[in-house]
């Protein structure tokens, strides 16, 4: 239907069509809600559509596709980006005047779909959005949770989880796919056979669930390319027991049942961190074996044979987590079609690769031996004899066993993932060029000898036509004007931005555009916080999982500063600043949300104080999602990347917030390292500890103690917290950050504080003396940023990764 250009007459028609046809009703006496709905159910067809059409040509060239897994996609709202990337919107939205709606209202029905936590979910979205526009044929594969990320709703200072029912709007945007659904099986018991042709496997009795995919089209812009993100939605096969429930004991009769569909019922709501549940290991197994089924037979239906298997697919691991496709692939080449062990193997490794995304311990994933065991036994008898062959070969090679033990699969009655991914995988890589040179010299370093080249860097993404052109309209109507279109394909044109450096009238405009975004933003705080803020003040955002190791704490600890100044009467240096938060914390990480608590205490005992206020202001906003950071990120004039060097992996929301022209404050960690790179250290306000010394101290024994002595304001801030703030005592902060039994400060927040109060200083005397300075600097920001766009980071991992070619070049 694409080819049959879409106007506002033909929009008109097939909504009508639609409304008619679901609802029996008039076009003008539709709601709101069926309006939504039949604009979706039209656009999700023609992507469809447009879908087939691209897998024809992919199909005639025989060529390669790459399917990538994840439990994450946080995708965002699906119906705005395809409008936008379909190129439509205009024709859309003349049409919809016929039903006395505008387009935003549409927009704002439609229900996030927290199909993940942050920034690791949210890179695949982006890749599915990069891919399609570089006309790459990709499929995503992931889990229809019933339940995305909790929604936050912060009560008395505490944050509490509410479910998160985004399907009652989202399911549009999703096609079941019954007639494709696969049978995943647990439990049971192996017995082995000895026939003339070979060993003969029996899995006796398993558990089976049934996974039906769930198909959502994500639009390429300007392109042919749609990507298929395919949602596994788990289901009992064990139909009810007819007998229980004919005697009326209807929930034993269900019980089966409930326990099947449990596994895509709820996204594990933890970020950087590692819970080795059972029932975490059967929704990974369950996304890998639908997953790995489902690509054999599209290939094997296609060819006819597995020889070429590798040839034609690329399968990549996003983070261990679907690691266990490397044994289900072993074992469907194995025992569905009888290739033999090294076959299978070097089908395997040729076709997998794998992304890390941490080095912090306690995201790193392990699984207990026996659980793997007892609930996957032919997974686990093949994993282990993975592991026996590559020990044996690396002791032979490394002529020293201990040496080989050491990357071994197996320890301490645990499978390590991380070890089975690099094991099954070509290629390996990291997120940002700090963190793969980290994960050479640290966790992977054993590997990195045994197999130099295997681990490789690229370097994070994020799409610049969601998080510019649409999140940020009046940034892309000036680029537009003075750049033209083309940076909406080549971001690298941005830097052409570079020559207005010293135009006043663009200098102006830029800071025009981030008064107005800041306007939006104050409105929303009135509205959902009940607060005023100042539009010009500083805005200074830290937005992201809330997480230790991002030091939200060492941002709170400088407010704290200032308030003590502003109280005490030393305001030579206080300008006016708005802080804004937005961050989740895992429910059960009570440290996190002790943080959001001393956050929200901060800004209720600042507008409760009409002096301080007349200086900063501190507002935290609850329900950090995709939308939300859509509508901030473009107000941001400091964006907050201060993590403790070493820990952030890449970092994406720093790459956002500077395409918005934002200027980061923030420490040598992740690809906060290649921003200065690119732009320049005089654009970028650097501070604290390297990642080395980090190290060192750390080594030596870590003392927050010496710093806090040493420290007048520290000393004050420790005061200020046990006082208490509005009646409640922040005591186990203080305690937690000057250590008793374990060590205190643990990601050295009083080590970098000097440090950081220092650059900042400099950050808002220079926004305050010199407006156009500022404005340059951030100008230079938009124009250093296009390399950070997920178009070239799909490039990248086409190219050095899978192998892979667009479609019709
Ligand atoms: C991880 C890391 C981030 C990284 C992201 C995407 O912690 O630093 O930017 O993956 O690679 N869990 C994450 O968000």
């Amino acid at each position: 239907m694409l080819e049959q250009k879409i106007n506002a007459t033909l929009m008109e028609a097939l909504i009508d069509e639609e409304i008619s046809r679901y609802w029996n009703t008039e076009p003008h006496s539709a709601s709101t809600t069926q309006v939504y709905r039949a604009l979706s159910t039209v656009i999700r067809d023609l992507l469809l559509k447009k879908r087939n059409t691209f897998l024809k040509q992919f199909t005639k060239n025989q060529q390669k596709k790459v399917y990538y897994l994840c439990m994450e996609f946080l995708t965002g709202k699906s119906l705005r980006n395809n409008l936008y990337n379909l190129k439509i919107e205009q024709e859309v939205s003349e049409a919809l005047k016929k039903y006395n709606v505008s387009l935003e209202e549409l927009y704002s029905i439609e229900k996030d779909p927290g199909l993940g936590n942050g920034g690791l979910g949210r890179l695949a979205a982006c890749f599915m959005d990069s891919l399609a526009t570089g006309n790459f044929p990709a499929v995503g594969f992931s889990l229809k949770y019933e339940f995305g990320l909790f929604k936050q709703k912060i009560i008395d200072g505490w944050q509490t989880e509410l479910p998160d029912d985004w399907l009652t709007t989202s399911d549009v945007w999703l096609i079941p796919r019954t007639e494709e659904r696969v049978i995943v099986k647990f439990d049971g018991k192996i017995r082995e056979e000895w026939t003339d042709k070979g060993l003969k496997i029996h899995h006796d009795y398993p558990t089976q669930i049934e996974a039906v995919p769930y198909d959502m089209m994500i639009s390429g812009y300007d392109s042919k390319g749609v990507s298929l993100l395919r949602l596994w939605e788990s289901r009992s096969l064990n139909s009810i027991d007819m007998n229980l429930f004919s005697q009326g004991d209807y929930l034993r009769a269900l019980a089966e049942d409930s326990l099947g569909e449990a596994i895509s019922k709820v996204l594990y709501p933890s970020d950087n961190h590692y819970e080795g549940k059972i029932l975490r290991l059967k929704q990974q197994y369950f996304l890998v074996s639908a997953s790995a089924q489902n690509i054999v037979k599209v290939h094997y239906g296609k060819y006819n044979t597995l020889d070429n298997f590798s040839q034609k697919n690329a399968i990549h691991i996003n983070d261990t987590h679907p690691a266990l496709v490397i044994p289900e692939l072993m074992r469907i080449f194995m025992d569905d079609y009888n290739y033999s062990w090294d076959e299978a193997w070097k089908m395997v490794v040729d076709s997998v690769s794998y992304t890390n995304h941490t080095v912090l311990s306690e995201a790193l994933e392990t699984f207990e031996d026996n659980i793997i065991k007892v609930k996957i036994p032919r997974i686990h008898m093949i994993i282990a004899e993975i592991d026996r062959r590559f020990m044996d070969e690396a002791a032979h090679n490394l002529g020293d066993r201990n040496k080989a033990l050491k990357m071994s699969i197996f320890g301490y009655g645990k499978i390590n993932m991380a070890n089975l991914c690099i094991r099954g995988s070509h290629c390996v890589n990291g997120v940002a060029d700090l963190h793969t040179e980290i994960l050479k010299k640290t966790i992977f370093k054993d590997f990195n000898e045994y197999t130099p080249g295997k681990i490789i860097n690229v370097t994070n993404g994020i799409t610049h036509r969601r998080w510019v052109n649409q999140a940020n309209p009046l940034l892309k109507d000036l680029l537009t004007d003075i750049l033209g279109e083309e940076y909406y394909l080549n971001p690298e044109k941005l830097n052409l931005l570079k020559k207005y450096k010293n135009d006043q009238s663009v200098l102006t405009k830029l800071d025009e555009i981030k008064h107005q975004n800041k306007k939006r933003v104050a409105e929303h705080v009135s509205r959902q916080n009940h607060i005023n803020i100042d539009v010009d003040s500083i805005f200074d955002i830290q937005a992201k999982r809330l997480h230790e190791y991002k030091r939200q704490l060492l941002n709170a600890m400088r407010i704290i500063s200032l308030i003590i100044d502003i109280n005490e009467g030393n305001i030579a240096d206080i300008v006016p600043e708005t802080f804004i938060f937005a961050a989740k914390a895992a429910p059960g990480y009570f440290r996190a949300k002790e943080i959001i608590q001393l956050i929200f205490a901060l800004s209720d005992y600042i507008n409760k104080n009409t002096f301080v206020k007349k200086y900063i202001n501190v507002v935290f906003l609850e329900n950090y999602s995709v939308s939300l950071a859509e509508l901030i990120i473009p107000a941001g004039e400091i964006s907050e990347q201060i993590s403790l060097a070493g820990k952030e992996a890449s970092g994406t929301g720093n790459m956002k917030f500077m395409i918005n022209g934002a200027l980061t404050i923030g420490t040598c960690d992740g690809a906060n390292v290649e921003i200065i790179k690119e732009v320049g250290e005089e654009n970028f306000f650097l501070f604290g500890l390297r990642d080395h010394e980090v190290e060192s101290i750390w080594n030596h024994g870590y003392s927050s103690i010496q710093y806090y002595q040493k420290n007048l304001k520290l000393r004050k801030i420790i005061d200020f917290l046990n006082k208490g703030i509005n009646g409640k005592s922040f005591e186990s902060i203080s305690k937690y950050l000057l250590g008793g039994s374990a060590v205190g400060d643990p990601y050295m927040c009083f080590a970098d504080f000097d440090s950081y109060m220092e650059i900042h200083r400099k950050a808002s005397h220079l926004y305050y003396s010199d407006k156009m300075k500022w404005n340059q600097m951030s100008l230079m920001n938009i124009g250093s940023a296009g390399i950070f766009s997920s178009d070239r980071t799909v490039r990248e991992y086409a190219e050095k990764i899978w192998g892979l070619t667009p479609v019709n070049k």
